[in-house]
Parts: C-alpha cells; sequence; structure tokens
C-alpha cells in the first residue's frame, strides 16, 4: 500500500519549472513544500476595475475550482485544510484580446504560520490573470488520497513570446460536434493557446449557418444536424473568450469552395462556384470535389459579403477574418468557358499574368467588402483590421507585393521549414503567422504525408527571427480533417499540441531540464480534465529515469 502511494507521488516533478507546462519566462522560483488544502475551502480575494472584469474573473474563479477540483484523487474534502487565501488584482478594464493584449502576470505565493497560505496574482488584464489561475493549477502535483498538494513557495513572473498561439481545426472535411470543439477549446485554454482558427467551411461540406444566406448550409452541411448555428457559434465565442482564447473564422476561398455554393446558376451569371465533378480532378484542385468561386459572377461577391457580414457580426469588434487563399488552380479558371468568354468580353487577355490579376481582385474586393462592412457595425475601431490569407503563389515574394499591401494581409506560411519563403516575406515587411507542415501539420503520417511528427518534432520546430520582432505573430498548429472526427480528435491533437504551445509561450533555446516529466504531467492533466490525451511514453521512464 505505501509502495502504490509513494508511486504515485512521482507525480511530484521536481525540476526548475515543476509541472508548469508551458514553462514561465521571465522569473520562475519554486520552493519542494507543499500545502495540504481542500480546494472548497479557497477563499478568494478579486479586484477589477469594472463590472464586465469583475464578471469575467467570476467565471475565470469557477474554472479553476472545477479543475482543481478534477485534480483530486478519491476526495477533495479534508477535515483539516491548510488556510488558503487566492488574491487576484487586475488593472486594465480592457476586455480586448487581439495581437497586443497583454497576457502578462505576475504570481507570488507565500506560506507563513500566521497568515497561511497566501496566492498572489497580479496581471495587467483579465487574460493575464486567467493565465495565472492556469499556471496555479499546474502547481498542484503530488498525490494524496483526500484534498490537494499545491507548491508552498512560488515566485512566478510570466508573459508569451509570441502573441498568437493557435490551433487550426479543420470542421469541413469531417463534421467535429460543437462538445468536441469545446473539449478542444478547453485544452487549448490548459496550454495557455489563445487563437482557434477555424476553418470551418471548405469544398466538402459547409456547415456553418448564414441566416442571410440559409442556401449556403442546405445546400452545404453533410445534414442538417451536422451544422453550427449563428447562436451556438456565438455562444461558442463567448466560451472561448473565458478562456482567454478568440476564434478566428475562416471562409476558404477562392479555391476549396464548392459544397454550399451549388446552388447556381443564376440567370445569365453562371455557376457560383466551378470545376465541379471533373472525371481528372487532379488538374483542377488539390482533391475532390473540385470547386473554385466563379469571380466573374458578380452574385458570387454579393454572397460572399453576406457571409462576411455574418462573421462579422459573430465575432467581436477587433476580431479579423482568414479568408484562405490556399491552392488555387488557375488551370480551373482559364478552361471554364463561361469565365474566358466573359474575360475577354471585360478587355482581358487570357494571359497567366490574367488570371493572377483576377484571383488578386478576388482578394482585393474581399478585404474591401470586409473593411466597408466593420467601418459600418463598429464605427468605434478607427483603423481597418488586416485579414489573414494562407501563403500560395500569390504571396510568392516576387509577386506579392503587386498584390496584397502588407499593411493590410497577414500571410499565414504553411511551407517546409527549409523553405526560404518565411525569411523572404519578413523582409518585405509582411506579418506572418507559422504552420511549419513538416511539424505543425497533425494529420502527417494519417493523411497528407507518411511522416508522423512526434511531440518532440513539434517542440522543436523554432519559428523564423525578424529584425522587427512583431512581425512573426505566432504559430499554429493545424488538424485537418480528412482523417479524424471526434472519435479520434483528441488523442491527434493532444498532448502534441501542447508541445507547440510551450514552443510559442515559451520558445525555449535548448530543451529544458526533466522535459518529459513535466510534459508527461501536463499530459495527465488534460486527462484529468477529461480530454483523451495519447500516451507520451510508459510511465515506467517518467518515474525512474531521469528525463
Ligand atoms: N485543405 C486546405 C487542406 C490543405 C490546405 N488547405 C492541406 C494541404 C497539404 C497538406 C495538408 C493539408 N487539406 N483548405 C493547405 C493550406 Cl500535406
Amino acid at each position: 500500500m505505501e509502495r502504490f502511494e509513494s508511486q504515485r507521488d512521482c507525480r511530484l516533478s521536481c525540476g526548475k519549472y515543476g509541472s508548469v507546462w508551458p514553462m514561465p519566462t521571465v522569473e520562475t522560483s519554486l520552493s519542494h513544500n507543499r500545502v495540504h488544502f481542500d480546494p472548497q475551502k479557497i477563499h478568494f480575494d478579486v479586484r477589477a476595475p469594472s463590472e464586465a472584469t469583475s464578471q469575467f474573473l467570476d467565471e475565470t474563479r469557477r474554472l479553476f475550482l472545477g479543475n482543481l477540483r478534477k485534480e483530486c484523487r478519491r476526495d477533495c474534502t479534508l477535515a483539516s485544510s491548510a488556510k488558503i487565501v487566492v488574491k487576484a488584482n487586475v488593472i486594465s478594464e480592457s476586455l480586448v484580446l487581439d495581437w497586443r493584449t497583454h497576457e502578462n502576470y505576475k504570481l507570488v505565493i507565500n506560506t507563513t504560520e500566521a497568515a497561511g497560505t497566501v496566492v498572489n496574482i497580479q496581471a495587467t488584464t483579465v487574460y493575464g490573470a486567467r493565465h495565472a489561475f492556469e499556471t496555479v493549477s499546474n502547481l498542484v502535483t503530488g498525490s494524496v488520497a483526500s484534498g490537494l498538494l499545491l507548491v508552498s513557495d512560488v515566485i512566478i513572473s510570466d508573459r508569451p513570446v509570441y502573441a498568437h498561439r493557435g490551433l487550426m481545426l479543420d470542421t469541413s472535411r469531417n463534421f467535429i460536434p460543437l462538445s468536441y470543439v469545446r473539449k478542444t477549446i478547453g485544452g487549448m485554454a490548459a496550454s495557455k493557446m489563445n487563437v482557434l482558427h477555424w476553418h470551418v467551411v471548405d469544398a466538402h461540406s459547409f456547415p456553418l449557418e448564414i441566416t442571410r444566406v440559409p442556401q449556403m448550409r442546405i445546400y452545404g452541411a453533410y445534414s442538417s444536424s451536422q451544422t453550427y448555428s449563428h447562436k451556438e457559434v456565438v455562444r461558442l465565442m463567448k466560451y472561448a473568450r473565458l478562456r482567454g482564447i478568440r476564434i478566428i473564422i475562416e471562409i476558404d476561398g477562392p479555391a476549396h469552395a464548392h459544397n454550399g455554393w451549388q446552388w447556381g446558376p443564376e440567370e445569365g451569371l453562371g455557376h457560383l462556384s466551378v470545376c465541379l465533378n471533373r472525371i481528372r480532378w487532379e488538374a483542377y484542385c488539390a482533391a475532390p470535389p473540385c470547386g473554385q468561386l466563379n469571380p466573374m459572377n458578380e452574385n458570387m461577391y454579393t454572397v460572399l459579403k453576406q457571409i462576411f457580414h455574418q462573421v462579422a457580426e459573430m465575432g467581436s469588434p477587433e476580431e479579423t477574418i482568414h479568408m484562405g487563399g490556399d491552392e488555387v488552380y488557375l488551370s480551373c479558371w482559364n478552361t471554364t468557358k463561361q469565365i474566358r468568354d466573359k474575360m475577354l468580353d471585360e478587355g482581358y487577355d487570357l494571359s497567366e499574368k490574367s488570371f493572377f490579376r483576377l484571383w488578386a481582385q478576388f482578394h482585393q474586393r474581399n478585404l474591401l467588402a470586409w473593411e466597408e462592412i466593420n467601418r459600418r457595425m463598429y464605427p468605434s475601431i478607427p483603423e481597418p483590421k488586416p485579414v489573414i490569407l494562407w501563403s500560395s503563389r500569390l504571396t510568392d515574394p516576387l509577386a506579392i507585393e503587386n498584390y496584397l499591401p502588407k499593411n493590410r494581409f497577414i500571410i499565414q506560411t504553411w511551407v517546409d521549414s527549409h523553405e526560404p519563403l518565411n525569411k523572404m516575406l519578413l523582409q518585405r515587411g509582411y506579418r506572418i503567422i507559422v504552420s511549419t507542415r513538416d511539424a505543425w501539420y497533425l494529420d502527417h503520417g494519417f493523411y497528407g504525408s507518411t511522416e508522423y511528427h512526434t511531440w518532440r518534432t513539434v517542440y522543436n520546430n523554432k519559428l523564423p527571427k525578424s529584425r522587427d520582432r512583431r512581425q512573426v505573430l505566432g504559430g499554429e498548429v493545424c488538424m485537418w480533417s480528412e482523417s479524424v472526427d471526434q472519435n479520434s480528435l483528441e488523442s491527434r491533437i493532444w498532448p502534441r499540441a501542447g508541445a507547440a504551445a510551450e514552443r510559442l509561450w515559451s520558445n525555449p533555446k535548448d530543451a529544458p531540464e526533466l522535459i518529459e516529466r513535466r510534459f508527461y504531467r501536463y499530459r495527465d492533466r488534460l486527462v484529468d480534465r477529461g480530454i483523451h490525451a495519447d500516451a507520451v511514453s510508459p510511465r515506467y521512464c517518467v518515474l525512474h529515469e531521469g528525463m
């Protein structure tokens, strides 16, 4: 019996960073002592500068306690709990969450005979404060039958290296039920990630409700139950916000668009989406079903604008949109008679350059539409928000400046790590989000490529340097859904996404000491929170090797 308990005690991980994941960046000092407490008996003293921030922190506290309760082995209740007070103080009234948000916090835990244990959290914003609470739950380590153990004396000062710490989730190839999207958000919150890039639609299905254009999901969803209603999305965004996460919706185009768009042809305009049902699909798109929006159909722009309007309404005023732009096949447009005829009518020639111009105009027009909607809807936001596009032939460093102004477009690159694209875009002054394909594509090994990326591969993927550090906003791991649905989603994402989370939050130079043990404990915490995260290694290794 004694022996079993001692094996469990190895959940205490004792390196410099204890079991805090991602590791803090500015200062970390942890004692070896623990206080034994009952989470139900924590006393809170939370100060916020406004009603709204105060409400936010009430919820933070509730989530924190919920997470702590899941850490209790058998029973949280303790007759004689150590006295424990959590004090939190937030300075800023702002609830804005974007690339400029201050996510820093300072956490001090002090234990004295007289005062018991005092946990002191100072943060600029509520988002910093929620990260601090997350760190406190990381300091609950070690196992006892009842109650919990908390590191008794701590100084941590922490802030993220990168502002954009994301996970991309595709819900088009296979539908992912909302409850699993929420669970994904829960895992991200545990990892201090702050952007869910929602690749909600693609050629395969259009599950998103656009109340202004009901055809989209009627024609586009796999079934009437496999959809996300406007209300559900709004609620999901609130859910994410309370966990320090923004949701950026992607409406991919002009390629990767078919289902949902097939309710043409409108008289005289031609189909909204072209290149369907090709036998030799390889020439027209990356994967069947093909489908590429028809840039010569004015109605297509009208519909897109209504979709943007809906997306703008879903999010907060400062939130932006991802407009896709990946894997466009010019051969689709230049073999479609309707498009060629209309182009000749309008004075284009049919050179490759013309098709590039058409493609660039697609993004430029959509940007203007997005800006106009936002100006009207949110007049208090002074400057236009940049939109995000995938890297593509249009973002080729030799061409991009002719097509996409650097103050309006952020480029999300997905090239392999050896490719020079990131550096060249940085040299030209673009802001980038990095999704290195040969490290951060979580579907590889199952789809797209045969090479599975282990958590160490994910961890070791370093972001490019730039003279102006703010140009590298951060990065995203990508969960394309050709080969996952709710049955394997969690173990495909977790705990590997957490390796990217530490790369983006802490960006360590060398592999830190006891990294495997700390990662193991992080993974255990995900499991405690109900996420079916993959195992990292035999438990034996973590208990007995000094990894
Ligand atoms: N879907 C979309 C995809 C991919 C991209 N865009 C993709 C491409 C290559 C690999 C994996 C995924 N499935 N819309 C590229 C950004 Cl290997």
